[in-house]
């Protein structure tokens, strides 16, 4: 595959953007070789600038549920766009956008906008100290909520791609209000709460976990937090940047059949756009300034452009509930296909699978926490990205990421990535 163009422009990004990325995951650093650079996009297909096609198993990170260059969103961009980009002043569009997603998912009744899934997550937690008047936090190692401070302890994504054990910058003081636990230990979570009774605002949470591959809560285990919340008064926080308006209209609280006191948006909630968001009951949110005193604000919150790509594609979601069945037959399509290979191929692997996330970890053990997912043949992974990469195949460059599937993929293009799969697997 000829990508020349690519390595000419990595060359020159490299002499002025850090690493050569915005993002350090798209480097390739850990699967190693030349990021692609894009040209284009439409439907399941990304375009690289020398001319290549890939099907697309990132979906932007999870926001193109519905496609890349999705018609509807790209007209009602270009209609609004003629207005002003920005006013800096409120729109008739964010109450729009704040009154859909409510008939979404039931149990918000205040939600703020913000421009991404970090400070969405980073805005929640402030708002749980603030209501609880506690200062300490528990995550779940190789969970990843977004790159501020407190978030970056034993975190996935990135952070555990490239095995960042402290991340220079955080202060001891901001990590030490972090707890951290194996995802699925409620008896290690319970313990921690007991041995910080009184201390804890609140734990945060993927609810299916997306930045150490693709990881599914085990049964118990988020009924068992939302229990342990409910008795110590702790709030509860999904994390549903990845999940949200993804597993379902509802996200993983539909799903899951569990409540988060505040959850957590980015992602498929811009179409794209930067566009994060918080909320939850109005007893807690009603902290958030100016109703309170928890302060939290953006020049570029309820941005006019990114509330019509969001307004517009998670309105065709509500009216179109039947697309989350589809997501879901096509992922399980793939994931058959991929099962029917790899156990033709006789070395270990585990596929991992909720709707339309999906991951495969080169594994002999069930992966079901951090430490199952790292303990994986990760240089395996490594191998298998570059040779479906080779077949026109884009797969997230790490193993600590889902795959996203969106819905454009034809049929004709899982049985491509099943048999890219097989063709792959002779060389790993
Ligand atoms: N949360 C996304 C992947 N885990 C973000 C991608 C990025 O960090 O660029």
């Amino acid at each position: 595959m000829n990508i020349s163009n690519s390595k000419a422009l990595f060359s020159r990004a490299q002499e002025s953007i850090p690493g050569g990325v915005n993002s350090p995951v798209r480097a390739f650093k850990s699967v190693g070789g030349t990021p692609i650079f894009m040209q284009k996009a439409k439907g399941a297909y990304l375009y690289d600038v020398d001319g290549n096609q890939y099907i697309d198993y990132i979906a932007s990170w999870g926001p193109m549920i519905l496609g890349h260059a999705y018609e509807p969103v790209i007209k009602a961009i270009q209609e609004y766009a003629v207005y002003s980009t920005s006013y800096g002043a409120p729109t008739e569009l964010e109450i729009k956008m704040a009154e859909l997603i409510k008939s979404m998912v039931p149990n918000v009744d205040l939600i703020r906008m913000v421009s991404s899934g970090t400070e969405a997550c980073m805005s929640a937690i402030r708002v749980a100290r603030g209501y609880t008047g506690r200062n300490k936090i528990i995550k779940f190692e190789g969970c990843y909520h977004g790159h501020a401070d407190s978030f970056l302890v034993k975190a996935g994504s990135g952070v555990a791609t490239f095995n960042i054990q402290a991340v220079p910058g955080v202060t001891a003081g901001v990590s030490a209000d972090t707890l951290t636990c194996a995802y699925n230990n409620l008896a290690g979570v319970e313990e921690l709460v007991d041995t910080h009774r009184g201390e804890i605002a609140a734990i945060i949470i993927e609810p299916v976990a997306g930045n150490m591959g693709c990881i599914l809560p085990a049964p118990g285990f988020i009924e068992g937090l939302r229990k342990l919340c409910d008795q110590e008064g702790i709030l509860l926080i999904f994390d549903e940047v990845m999940t949200g308006f993804r597993l379902a209209p509802g996200g993983a609280q539909e799903v899951l059949k569990v409540d988060a006191d505040l959850v957590t948006y980015g992602k498929v909630i811009g179409a794209g756009m930067p566009v994060g968001a918080f909320g939850g009951r109005k007893e807690i949110m009603q902290v958030v300034s100016p109703l309170g005193s928890v302060y939290q604000a953006g020049t570029l919150s309820g941005n006019p452009i990114a509330m019509i790509a969001g307004y517009t594609l998670l309105t065709e979601l509500k009216n179109n509930p039947g697309i989350y069945k589809e997501l879901e037959e096509k992922t399980l399509y793939l994931k058959n296909g991929l099962d029917t290979a790899l156990s033709a191929w006789g070395q270990p692997y585990v596929i991992n699978q909720l709707g339309s996330m999906i991951s495969i970890h080169f594994s002999e053990h069930p992966v079901t926490d951090f430490t199952t997912a790292a303990a994986a043949n990760n240089a395996r992974f490594a191998t298998y990205f570059h040779a479906m990469l080779n077949r026109g195949i884009y797969l997230p460059p790490s193993a600590f990421e889902s795959w996203f599937l969106n819905n454009a993929l034809t049929k004709e293009d899982l049985d491509k990535t099943i048999q890219a799969t097989e063709a792959s697997l002779t060389n790993l």
